[in-house]
């Protein structure tokens, strides 16, 4: 299936090359998920690959939480996850002054380097994403900027007046791959959804095939609701990483997130 026909409007008002990439690995493995790999050892990281690598689109890693992290094991890992189609999304959160969120991209971890999406606030202002793209540019490469605009957790202090000008400021800037916002609730994502358009992706975390409530204020939404309300991307966690079988579960979350997209564009 072409990516065009599946991504319709998303895919045709949005050139960028990295957004691009990730509809096209999208479609090729017929899956809209992210996988929030929140293991804390290297083996634990690998053995997710092996497991759920061909029904995911892409890995979400908190490079900062690994137990027994070198540079070494960080790098066949990435090459492992380049080797099962992944784009890789370092979750960083930056939320630094311009100039000290691009060093922040290189020091020990070096992130400017293996990440093709990296997550940022934008509390200190729009130039932060100039800085991490000239992070990437340091190196030779290229990456997209997720800017936070909701968040899934409970008491978050991402007010809706707040939202709307990450997303006016977000949506004009080249650098900015798309926005994270709230799955755990639909009609918070379809206003955001509203407000972004269909120039930029938006990636969603709060997904669980059980609803409710998660550990320490997490919040879950159902993921066929959430990617029919305008998210792009799910992101799960522990859905996946502590059930049984992953392997599985992915599989039951890719069928979904699908099975939700191709609807969505019949539908349009
Ligand atoms: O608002 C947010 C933003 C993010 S990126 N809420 C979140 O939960 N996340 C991340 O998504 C969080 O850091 C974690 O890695 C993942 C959700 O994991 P789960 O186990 O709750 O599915």
């Amino acid at each position: 299936m072409q990516a065009a026909d599946v991504w319709g409007q998303r895919w045709s008002m949005n050139d960028l090359p990295m957004a691009r990439t990730y509809m096209e690995v999208a479609c090729r493995k017929q899956t809209l998920v992210c996988l929030a790999a929140d293991r804390s050892t290297m083996a634990g990281l690998n053995q997710l690959i092996d497991q759920v690598g061909t029904h995911v689109a892409a890995l979400k890693t908190h490079v900062d939480l690994i137990d027994d992290w070198t540079p070494y094991l960080w790098r066949k890992f990435c090459e492992k996850a380049k080797a099962a189609d992944l784009l890789i999304f370092e979750d960083r959160k930056f939320a630094d002054i311009g100039g000290i969120s691009r060093k922040q991209m290189s020091g020990i971890y070096d992130i400017r380097s293996w990440s093709d999406l990296v997550t940022a606030h934008l509390i200190s202002g729009p130039d932060i994403v100039d800085g991490l793209q000239a992070g990437w540019g340091d190196v030779g490469r290229q990456g997209g900027v997720l800017l936070l605009a909701q968040m899934s957790s409970r008491g978050n202090l991402l007010a809706p007046e707040y939202t709307a000008k990450v997303v006016a400021k977000g949506k004009a800037h080249d650098g900015v791959f798309g926005f994270i916002g709230n799955g755990s609730r639909p009609e918070e994502l379809a206003q955001l959804r509203n407000q972004v358009g269909d120039g930029k992706l938006i990636w969603t975390p709060g997904v669980n095939l059980a609803v409710g409530d998660g550990e320490m204020g997490q919040r879950y939404g159902d993921p066929r609701e959430a990617v029919l309300a305008g998210s792009d991307c799910i992101i799960v966690g522990s859905g996946i990483h502590k059930a049984d079988d992953p392997g599985a579960q992915a599989k039951a979350y890719a069928d979904a997130s699908w099975q939700a997209l191709c609807d969505r564009t019949s539908e349009s």
